[in-house]
């Protein structure tokens, strides 16, 4: 996808502040200081739009972020950062599971995982949610400039044993530091986006209701 514009719309903290445009959402979760935003500013090349920190739990409410007039990414509040309190963790939790389960636009989530180091019980935890759920996924490995490329597929067969994937589940291997894996998944996100568009096309074209012959004979 070419990006020719991408604006900051909102950070919002409950679902009376979701923009109202009826546009495909595409939303990132993952542990906290993965590189969500990171990932995001790859995708449209710009170097700080999303804002990002060393420090993890920087992003605490669903931050929108429009494409084009094409979609929104949504990033996620971190999990797993044991610093945030338990009360706080749990509003959290409720938050984003509440958005993941209602959201009507939500098209694919990206599972952002960092490369280096075996799924976290949190990442599984996640997944495993996503998968049952029947949440549209793809498991993006980020930070691959961070270990040499002869260990990428090594790291990326852990991930995916870790995780239990099956053959046919996406994995993106990338890298916000170098751009590694960017044009494969725009093209992951264009074809879920497509997909959508087909589905509703052939609806349309579905043989019209057969007539109820209660509603004539009353
Ligand atoms: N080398 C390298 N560093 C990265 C990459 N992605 C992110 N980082 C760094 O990791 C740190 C965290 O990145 P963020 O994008 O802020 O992470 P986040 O997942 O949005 O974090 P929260 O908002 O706290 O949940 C920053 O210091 C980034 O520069 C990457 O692909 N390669
Ligand atoms: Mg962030």
């Amino acid at each position: 996808m070419k990006v020719n514009q991408a604006e900051f719309i909102i950070s919002a903290v409950g679902p009376s502040q979701y923009p109202p445009d009826a546009l495909p959402e595409i939303a990132l979760a993952g542990r906290s200081n993965v590189g969500k935003s990171s990932l995001i500013n790859r995708m449209i090349q710009r170097k700080n739009l999303a804002r990002t920190s060393s420090k993890p739990g920087k992003t605490q409410q669903l931050n929108y972020y429009k494409i084009n007039s094409d979609l929104f990414f949504v990033d996620l509040p971190g999990y797993g950062y044991a610093q945030v309190s338990k009360s706080k963790r749990e509003i959290w939790g409720k938050f984003i599971e509440q958005y993941l389960m209602h959201h009507e636009y939500l098209k694919l989530v990206l599972l952002i995982i960092d490369l280096r180091h075996p799924p976290s019980k949190d990442d599984q935890i996640m997944y495993d949610w996503l998968k049952h759920n029947g949440v549209p996924m793809c498991v993006v490995t980020t930070k691959a400039d961070k270990i040499t490329k002869g260990q990428w597929q090594k790291h990326v067969k852990i991930v995916r044993e870790t995780l239990r994937m099956e053959k046919h589940e996406r994995l993106v291997l990338f890298s916000s530091e170098l751009g590694v894996g960017k044009d494969e998944l725009w093209e992951i996100i264009e074809q879920e986006i497509s997909k959508e568009i087909e589905e509703e096309l052939e609806e349309g074209l579905e043989e019209p209701e057969e007539p109820v012959l209660n509603d004539i004979i009353e």
